[in-house]
């Protein structure tokens, strides 16, 4: 049937989190998050950016993603009159970076066609795979452990979400305390899956000082130790590989399948994060993934505390076969008491459900997304001829 794009709406949210959740980019006590509906004849369809309030992760934040939005990617987007996911990243080519806010857009286009079509995303994505697997019916649910003010306190917190099935943890960890840290999650819990994350905080001793400060990591059995230096220094990284025993995974500096494939390939990581907002789409994030499975190298799929919509977009991606740790998937009430959608739900077994409906397979709580709006502009699709971006704020 012939998809005609009537518009697109942007709308920022606020979703208060349960509790405060700290890294190295910051305390979040909220989920800021830039949200896009694409409007066809055909029906609508959601997507998330995934950047942070502040560019603190990555460049990319949400009032600069909102700007970029109005200004550039969306009347590409409407000028082009695009109808697929996979028409997204090259109507958007021009722009440089941005990639959390292409695979937001990219996602809500995803979603439209495949709503349209009845099929679930995951059952896409692994079509688009090299690999020819189906998805898994389900993923192996993991939890991110913020920044604590201590190990007690630590502990405490891994208790609760092992108490509720997750099988394994990933910690934050700062130079000093990973040792201490690690080594009483680890006497507490024998068999749990544990993977530290350094968010780049090793950079300032370079990648000699950083072998010497997680050895004692490798008395723990850490399936890997993430971004321990920073998003720039992939020769960094494959200099602190050949010094240290312990199996290095980059987060930060993949941005894209190329650059996935470079780091593997000068031995920069044994292991990958693979997460669509920073790969710049989900559709790439196959293309990563993909790259994984043939070079054989762990992969795992990467959270960024989103929202009911990115977070089920993401279970999509981490059921393609090439997954083989578990990730950031983690159902939605580990942040949110109420969401904008979904939810996503841990089962009691430790595994989260791959959503089975078309699309995203998780609807938009209108509601509740109307109670956690801050700001909304809507962009329509204007006859050929006349400028498409004329945005109305509200
Ligand atoms: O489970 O969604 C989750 C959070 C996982 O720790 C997590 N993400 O550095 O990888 C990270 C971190 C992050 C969160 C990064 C938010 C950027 C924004």
């Amino acid at each position: 049937m012939n998809r005609e794009l009537a518009g697109i709406e942007l709308v920022k949210v606020e979703v208060p989190l349960r509790r405060p959740w700290s890294s190295a980019a910051g305390t979040l006590t909220t989920r800021e998050s830039l949200l896009a509906r694409v409007v066809f004849s055909t029906g609508e369809g959601w997507g998330e950016c995934a950047a942070l309030p502040w560019p603190t992760y990555s460049p990319e934040y949400t009032d600069g993603a909102m700007a970029v939005a109005e200004r550039y990617a969306v009347p590409a987007l409407l000028a082009g009159s695009v109808s697929s996911g996979s028409a997204v990243a090259p109507a958007l080519g021009f722009l440089k970076g941005h990639n959390m806010l292409k695979a937001g857009l990219e996602m809500a286009f995803l979603d439209a066609e495949l709503r349209a079509a009845g099929k679930p995303l995951a059952v896409h994505l692994a079509r688009c795979s090299a690999t020819g697997q189906p998805p898994a019916g389900s993923v192996p649910a993991g939890v991110s452990i913020g920044l604590k003010a201590s190990t007690g306190e630590l502990v405490d917190e891994v208790a609760s979400f092992v108490d509720l099935g997750y099988r394994r943890v990933k910690l934050k960890i700062l130079p000093g305390s990973e040792g201490e840290m690690v080594a009483a999650v680890r006497r507490r819990w024998p068999g749990l899956t544990i993977m530290v994350d350094a968010n780049g905080a090793y950079a300032p001793g370079g990648p000699a000082r950083a072998a010497e400060q997680l050895a004692p990591l490798g008395a723990h059995g850490v399936a890997c130790v993430e971004q321990p230096l920073s998003a720039g220094d992939l020769l960094g990284h494959a200099h602190l590989a050949r010094l240290t025993p312990l199996p290095i995974c980059l987060d930060e500096s993949l941005t894209s399948a190329a650059g996935v494939s470079l780091a593997i390939e000068v031995g920069a990581c044994s292991v990958v994060n693979i997460k669509a907002g920073r790969l710049g789409g989900y559709l790439e994030a196959v293309k990563a993934h993909d790259i994984c499975a043939a070079a054989s190298v762990p992969a795992w799929c990467g959270g960024m505390v989103e929202t009911g919509l990115g977070r089920a977009a993401n279970v999509a991606l981490a059921s393609l076969s090439g997954f083989t740790l578990p990730g950031d998937i983690s159902g939605s009430s580990r942040f949110f008491d109420c969401d904008v959608a979904g939810p996503v739900e841990l089962s009691p077994d430790g595994t989260v459900a791959v959503p089975s409906g078309p699309g995203l397979g998780v609807e938009m709580d209108v509601a509740a997304l109307g109670r956690f709006a801050t700001a909304r502009s809507w962009h329509p699709r204007l006859p050929t001829g006349l400028a498409a971006s004329s945005g109305q704020r509200s």
